[in-house]
């Protein structure tokens, strides 16, 4: 096997209605490994980084304010083709779009915030999912 890595959160609503072992089960149901896993609230500092990509857009501020709301789960994830398999079972950004049968569709949708409370992250690529992982779990 290839394997490969991502880096998946179960963001700080899914932390907050207990849907992180319901996100946990769906990778390991998928044949996907666990391969580090810690809790924490992460600092802005550190989001600031991960989400460098989205400085600026009118959804940023919002969206640090958010993620640094309250614990979330950082999980790297192992498998072959894991990058893509987590972001097909995530399912579309918003979660009212989201397809039934991925983790958006069912478990998610529209709070009324400004930001998409959309309950996961995954990595978009190889080189995301090490730049990623280098800076939840240096
Ligand atoms: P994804 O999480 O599907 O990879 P993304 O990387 O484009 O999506 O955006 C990162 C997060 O920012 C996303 O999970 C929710 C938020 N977001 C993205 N687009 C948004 C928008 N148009 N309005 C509000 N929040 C948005
Ligand atoms: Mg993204």
């Amino acid at each position: 096997e290839q394997i490969e890595r991502t880096l998946v959160i179960v963001k700080p609503d899914g932390y907050r209605r207990g849907l992180t072992g319901e996100v946990l089960r769906r990778i390991e149901a998928k044949g996907y490994t666990l391969a580090s896993l810690q809790v924490m609230t992460p600092d802005r500092e550190r989001l600031a980084q991960h989400y460098a990509e989205h400085e600026g857009k009118p959804f940023y501020e919002p969206l640090v304010d958010f993620m640094s709301s309250g614990p979330a789960t950082f999980v790297v994830v192992e498998g072959q083709r894991c990058i893509e398999g987590f972001r097909i079972l995530a399912g579309a950004t918003d979660p009212t779009a989201a397809l039934p049968g991925t983790i958006r569709g069912d478990l998610g949708r529209d709070w009324g915030k400004k930001v998409q409370e959309n309950i996961v992250h995954g990595s978009d690529s190889p080189e995301s999912a090490e730049r990623e992982i280098g800076i939840w779990f240096a």
